[in-house]
Protein backbone atom coordinates (compact mmCIF):
# COMPACT_ATOMS: atom_id res chain seq x y z
CA UNK A 1 0.00 0.00 0.00
CA UNK A 2 1.25 3.25 -0.53
CA UNK A 3 2.70 5.22 2.45
CA UNK A 4 0.88 8.71 2.98
CA UNK A 5 3.67 11.53 1.94
CA UNK A 6 4.10 13.45 5.17
CA UNK A 7 6.04 16.97 4.97
CA UNK A 8 8.27 17.06 8.37
CA UNK A 9 9.17 20.79 9.54
CA UNK A 10 12.13 20.02 11.97
CA UNK A 11 14.67 16.91 13.47
CA UNK A 12 12.98 14.05 16.07
CA UNK A 13 14.89 11.93 18.67
CA UNK A 14 16.51 9.04 16.36
CA UNK A 15 14.00 6.97 18.15
CA UNK A 16 10.69 8.66 16.04
CA UNK A 17 12.79 9.05 12.99
CA UNK A 18 12.75 5.44 12.39
CA UNK A 19 9.15 4.47 13.30
CA UNK A 20 8.09 7.94 11.36
CA UNK A 21 9.77 6.88 8.22
CA UNK A 22 8.25 3.37 8.45
CA UNK A 23 4.85 4.43 8.62
CA UNK A 24 5.12 7.56 6.11
CA UNK A 25 7.00 8.79 2.87
CA UNK A 26 8.92 11.83 4.95
CA UNK A 27 10.19 14.64 3.06
CA UNK A 28 12.05 16.62 5.26
CA UNK A 29 11.51 20.20 5.13
CA UNK A 30 14.31 21.39 7.68
CA UNK A 31 16.83 20.07 5.27
CA UNK A 32 16.27 21.79 2.04
CA UNK A 33 18.20 24.81 1.53
CA UNK A 34 15.96 25.66 -0.92
CA UNK A 35 12.76 25.74 1.21
CA UNK A 36 10.30 27.38 -1.43
CA UNK A 37 12.17 25.50 -4.42
CA UNK A 38 11.65 21.96 -2.19
CA UNK A 39 7.87 22.96 -1.32
CA UNK A 40 6.91 23.67 -5.29
CA UNK A 41 8.63 19.93 -5.61
CA UNK A 42 6.88 17.79 -3.12
CA UNK A 43 3.88 19.94 -2.05
CA UNK A 44 1.73 18.62 -4.08
CA UNK A 45 2.35 14.81 -2.55
CA UNK A 46 1.97 15.91 1.06
CA UNK A 47 -1.01 14.77 2.90
CA UNK A 48 -0.10 15.11 6.72
CA UNK A 49 2.20 18.15 8.36
CA UNK A 50 4.74 16.50 11.68
CA UNK A 51 6.27 19.76 13.03
CA UNK A 52 7.35 20.63 16.42
CA UNK A 53 5.61 23.50 19.18
CA UNK A 54 7.82 26.11 18.32
CA UNK A 55 7.86 25.15 14.68
CA UNK A 56 4.23 25.15 13.67
CA UNK A 57 3.17 25.90 10.20
CA UNK A 58 2.88 29.16 8.71
CA UNK A 59 0.13 29.73 5.79
CA UNK A 60 2.62 29.74 3.49
CA UNK A 61 3.74 26.11 3.73
CA UNK A 62 0.15 25.19 4.59
CA UNK A 63 -0.27 27.05 1.10
CA UNK A 64 1.92 25.11 -0.80
CA UNK A 65 0.33 21.53 0.23
CA UNK A 66 -3.13 21.86 -1.56
CA UNK A 67 -4.14 18.40 -0.69
CA UNK A 68 -2.84 18.58 3.04
CA UNK A 69 -5.35 16.73 5.22
CA UNK A 70 -3.73 16.66 9.24
CA UNK A 71 -0.98 18.71 10.72
CA UNK A 72 0.34 16.71 14.06
CA UNK A 73 2.39 18.94 16.69
CA UNK A 74 5.03 17.74 19.39
CA UNK A 75 4.17 19.91 21.67
CA UNK A 76 0.71 20.97 23.80
CA UNK A 77 1.23 24.70 22.21
CA UNK A 78 -0.47 24.92 19.07
CA UNK A 79 0.45 29.02 18.34
CA UNK A 80 3.00 28.69 15.64
CA UNK A 81 0.51 27.10 13.30
CA UNK A 82 -1.48 29.07 11.10
CA UNK A 83 -5.48 28.04 12.57
CA UNK A 84 -7.47 30.07 10.58
CA UNK A 85 -5.64 29.08 7.07
CA UNK A 86 -6.38 25.46 8.65
CA UNK A 87 -9.92 26.28 9.28
CA UNK A 88 -10.52 27.46 5.97
CA UNK A 89 -9.43 24.10 4.44
CA UNK A 90 -10.77 21.81 6.93
CA UNK A 91 -7.69 20.43 7.60
CA UNK A 92 -7.43 18.99 11.17
CA UNK A 93 -4.69 19.67 13.88
CA UNK A 94 -3.39 17.89 16.83
CA UNK A 95 -1.21 18.24 19.83
CA UNK A 96 0.50 16.53 22.76
CA UNK A 97 -1.31 17.05 25.97
CA UNK A 98 -1.09 15.53 29.01
CA UNK A 99 2.29 13.23 28.18
CA UNK A 100 4.17 16.77 29.02
CA UNK A 101 2.62 18.18 31.81
CA UNK A 102 4.33 17.12 34.94
CA UNK A 103 7.60 17.38 33.35
CA UNK A 104 6.70 21.29 32.51
CA UNK A 105 5.81 22.24 35.74
CA UNK A 106 8.71 20.02 37.14
CA UNK A 107 10.96 22.53 35.35
CA UNK A 108 8.68 25.68 36.45
CA UNK A 109 9.60 24.63 40.37
CA UNK A 110 13.33 23.92 39.35
CA UNK A 111 14.21 27.33 37.53
CA UNK A 112 12.10 28.74 40.49
CA UNK A 113 14.12 27.03 43.55
CA UNK A 114 16.99 27.73 41.51
CA UNK A 115 17.09 31.17 41.16
CA UNK A 116 15.47 32.51 44.25
CA UNK A 117 18.91 30.00 46.13
CA UNK A 118 21.10 31.43 43.76
CA UNK A 119 21.98 27.40 42.95
CA UNK A 120 24.06 28.53 39.40
CA UNK A 121 26.59 31.21 41.36
CA UNK A 122 26.51 28.91 44.25
CA UNK A 123 28.37 26.44 41.95
CA UNK A 124 30.43 28.94 40.63
CA UNK A 125 31.12 29.99 44.02
CA UNK A 126 32.34 26.22 44.90
CA UNK A 127 34.20 26.06 41.55
CA UNK A 128 36.64 29.18 41.31
CA UNK A 129 37.92 28.99 45.10
CA UNK A 130 35.53 31.63 46.43
CA UNK A 131 34.33 29.42 49.14
CA UNK A 132 37.57 28.90 50.16
CA UNK A 133 38.90 32.22 49.48
CA UNK A 134 35.74 34.38 50.74
CA UNK A 135 34.15 32.43 53.30
CA UNK A 136 30.54 31.99 52.93
CA UNK A 137 27.72 32.38 49.65
CA UNK A 138 25.84 35.33 50.10
CA UNK A 139 22.06 34.86 51.65
CA UNK A 140 19.53 34.27 49.32
CA UNK A 141 15.40 34.26 49.88
CA UNK A 142 13.33 32.02 51.10
CA UNK A 143 10.85 29.69 48.93
CA UNK A 144 8.47 28.33 50.97
CA UNK A 145 5.67 29.74 52.62
CA UNK A 146 5.64 32.42 50.44
CA UNK A 147 3.07 33.95 48.24
CA UNK A 148 3.02 32.48 44.28
CA UNK A 149 0.58 33.16 41.31
CA UNK A 150 -0.21 31.24 38.56
CA UNK A 151 -1.37 33.46 35.72
CA UNK A 152 -3.01 30.57 33.28
CA UNK A 153 -4.42 27.24 35.73
CA UNK A 154 -4.74 25.11 32.67
CA UNK A 155 -2.98 21.75 32.93
CA UNK A 156 0.10 23.04 33.18
CA UNK A 157 -1.30 25.44 35.73
CA UNK A 158 -2.93 23.00 37.83
CA UNK A 159 0.42 20.95 37.96
CA UNK A 160 2.38 23.51 39.19
CA UNK A 161 -0.29 24.60 41.62
CA UNK A 162 0.34 21.75 42.92
CA UNK A 163 3.90 21.67 43.97
CA UNK A 164 3.30 24.78 44.89
CA UNK A 165 1.18 23.33 47.52
CA UNK A 166 3.90 20.87 48.57
CA UNK A 167 5.90 23.60 49.43
CA UNK A 168 3.34 25.24 51.70
CA UNK A 169 3.12 28.29 49.31
CA UNK A 170 0.20 31.07 49.42
CA UNK A 171 -1.11 30.37 46.03
CA UNK A 172 -3.34 32.47 43.88
CA UNK A 173 -4.49 32.27 40.05
CA UNK A 174 -6.29 34.16 37.21
CA UNK A 175 -7.60 32.58 34.19
CA UNK A 176 -10.86 33.20 32.10
CA UNK A 177 -12.99 31.27 35.14
CA UNK A 178 -12.93 30.39 38.88
CA UNK A 179 -11.96 26.74 38.69
CA UNK A 180 -14.15 24.47 41.31
CA UNK A 181 -11.15 21.96 41.49
CA UNK A 182 -8.71 24.96 42.82
CA UNK A 183 -10.07 24.19 46.09
CA UNK A 184 -8.76 27.51 48.62
CA UNK A 185 -6.48 28.72 46.00
CA UNK A 186 -7.71 32.18 45.90
CA UNK A 187 -9.01 33.82 42.15
CA UNK A 188 -7.86 36.97 40.96
CA UNK A 189 -9.24 37.72 37.81
CA UNK A 190 -7.28 40.71 36.96
CA UNK A 191 -3.25 39.91 36.29
CA UNK A 192 -2.23 43.09 37.91
CA UNK A 193 -3.65 42.10 40.99
CA UNK A 194 -2.43 38.60 41.02
CA UNK A 195 1.06 40.02 40.12
CA UNK A 196 0.93 42.68 42.83
CA UNK A 197 -0.12 40.16 45.62
CA UNK A 198 2.37 37.37 44.24
CA UNK A 199 6.29 37.36 45.30
CA UNK A 200 6.78 34.65 42.06
CA UNK A 201 4.26 34.64 39.03
CA UNK A 202 3.95 31.88 36.80
CA UNK A 203 3.68 32.32 33.26
CA UNK A 204 1.51 29.03 32.15
CA UNK A 205 -1.28 29.91 29.63
CA UNK A 206 -1.57 28.61 26.43
CA UNK A 207 -0.62 31.20 23.63
CA UNK A 208 -3.01 33.02 21.45
CA UNK A 209 -3.32 36.30 20.04
CA UNK A 210 -5.44 37.39 22.69
CA UNK A 211 -3.26 36.12 25.43
CA UNK A 212 -0.29 37.83 23.45
CA UNK A 213 1.56 40.77 26.08
CA UNK A 214 -0.69 39.71 29.07
CA UNK A 215 2.29 40.35 30.83
CA UNK A 216 2.91 43.94 30.27
CA UNK A 217 4.54 46.68 31.59
CA UNK A 218 1.86 46.80 34.51
CA UNK A 219 2.04 43.24 35.67
CA UNK A 220 5.80 43.52 35.63
CA UNK A 221 5.40 46.45 37.96
CA UNK A 222 3.14 45.02 39.93
CA UNK A 223 5.53 42.16 40.69
CA UNK A 224 7.82 44.44 41.23
CA UNK A 225 11.60 44.76 42.55
CA UNK A 226 11.47 41.58 45.10
CA UNK A 227 9.54 39.65 42.62
CA UNK A 228 10.07 36.83 40.25
CA UNK A 229 8.75 36.07 36.93
CA UNK A 230 8.66 32.44 35.56
CA UNK A 231 7.60 31.92 31.95
CA UNK A 232 7.45 28.19 30.81
CA UNK A 233 4.48 28.78 28.26
CA UNK A 234 5.67 31.46 24.91
CA UNK A 235 7.53 34.51 24.90
CA UNK A 236 4.56 36.41 22.84
CA UNK A 237 2.89 35.96 26.09
CA UNK A 238 5.35 38.62 28.06
CA UNK A 239 6.06 42.12 26.82
CA UNK A 240 10.08 41.22 26.85
CA UNK A 241 10.56 44.76 25.97
CA UNK A 242 9.06 45.62 29.39
CA UNK A 243 10.63 43.02 31.06
CA UNK A 244 14.00 43.52 29.92
CA UNK A 245 13.68 47.57 30.82
CA UNK A 246 12.09 46.28 34.08
CA UNK A 247 15.09 43.80 34.77
CA UNK A 248 17.96 46.26 33.74
CA UNK A 249 16.57 48.95 36.12
CA UNK A 250 15.82 46.40 38.66
CA UNK A 251 12.36 47.24 38.53
CA UNK A 252 11.76 43.60 38.72
CA UNK A 253 13.53 41.26 41.22
CA UNK A 254 14.61 38.59 38.43
CA UNK A 255 13.31 36.55 35.53
CA UNK A 256 13.31 32.42 35.02
CA UNK A 257 12.77 32.09 31.79
CA UNK A 258 12.46 28.78 29.13
CA UNK A 259 11.11 30.85 26.44
CA UNK A 260 11.75 33.83 24.19
CA UNK A 261 11.05 35.85 21.47
CA UNK A 262 12.95 35.24 17.99
CA UNK A 263 14.23 31.74 20.18
CA UNK A 264 16.70 30.02 19.53
CA UNK A 265 18.96 33.36 19.11
CA UNK A 266 17.45 35.80 21.99
CA UNK A 267 17.98 39.66 22.63
CA UNK A 268 21.94 39.76 23.86
CA UNK A 269 20.16 42.26 26.49
CA UNK A 270 19.37 38.92 28.36
CA UNK A 271 23.08 38.00 28.25
CA UNK A 272 24.17 41.07 29.83
CA UNK A 273 22.02 40.45 33.07
CA UNK A 274 23.02 38.54 36.38
CA UNK A 275 18.95 38.94 37.72
CA UNK A 276 17.94 35.93 35.06
CA UNK A 277 18.16 32.41 34.70
CA UNK A 278 18.06 31.36 30.91
CA UNK A 279 16.73 28.51 30.08
CA UNK A 280 17.06 26.76 26.03
CA UNK A 281 13.23 25.75 25.80
CA UNK A 282 13.79 22.70 27.15
CA UNK A 283 10.72 22.01 30.12
CA UNK A 284 9.21 19.02 27.89
CA UNK A 285 12.76 17.58 27.55
CA UNK A 286 13.18 14.42 29.22
CA UNK A 287 13.65 11.08 27.36
CA UNK A 288 10.74 9.47 28.95
CA UNK A 289 8.67 12.72 28.07
CA UNK A 290 9.67 12.99 24.54
CA UNK A 291 9.21 9.37 23.29
CA UNK A 292 5.62 9.52 24.69
CA UNK A 293 4.82 12.89 22.58
CA UNK A 294 6.79 10.88 19.51
CA UNK A 295 4.37 8.11 19.46
CA UNK A 296 1.05 10.49 20.18
CA UNK A 297 2.48 12.44 16.57
CA UNK A 298 2.82 9.65 14.46
CA UNK A 299 -0.86 7.78 15.93
CA UNK A 300 -2.78 10.72 15.80
CA UNK A 301 -1.62 10.90 11.86
CA UNK A 302 -1.93 7.33 11.68
CA UNK A 303 -5.14 7.27 13.14
CA UNK A 304 -6.37 10.00 10.56
CA UNK A 305 -5.17 8.54 7.52
CA UNK A 306 -6.93 5.08 8.73
CA UNK A 307 -9.73 6.95 9.25
CA UNK A 308 -9.98 6.81 12.79
CA UNK A 309 -10.73 9.39 15.24
CA UNK A 310 -8.03 11.65 16.47
CA UNK A 311 -6.46 11.05 19.62
CA UNK A 312 -5.74 14.72 20.78
CA UNK A 313 -7.38 16.82 17.98
CA UNK A 314 -6.95 20.80 18.42
CA UNK A 315 -9.11 21.22 15.49
C1 LIG B 1 8.63 21.43 22.94
C2 LIG B 1 6.54 22.89 23.37
O1 LIG B 1 9.70 22.06 23.56
O2 LIG B 1 4.80 21.59 24.22
C3 LIG B 1 5.12 22.63 23.65
O3 LIG B 1 4.30 23.48 23.31
O4 LIG B 1 6.93 23.94 23.00
C4 LIG B 1 7.46 21.80 23.63
O5 LIG B 1 7.07 20.81 24.47
C5 LIG B 1 8.79 21.46 21.52
O6 LIG B 1 7.69 21.25 20.75
C6 LIG B 1 9.90 20.50 21.16
O7 LIG B 1 10.47 20.91 20.05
Amino acid sequence: MQRPHILQIGPYPAWDEEPLNEAFEVHRYFEASDKPAFLAEVGLLVRGIATRGELGASRAIIEACPALEVISVYGVGFDAVDLAACRERGIRVTNTPDVLTNDVADLGIAMMLCLSRGMIGAERWVRDGSWAAKGLYPLKRRVWGRRAGVLGLGRIGHAVAQRLAGFGMDIAYTGPTRKDFAGDWEFIADPVALARRSDFLFVTLAASAATRHIVNREVIAALGEDGMLINISRASNIDEEALLDALEKKRLGCAALDVFEGEPKLNPRFLALDNVLLQPHHASGTIETRKAMGRLVRDNLAAHFAGQALLTPVL
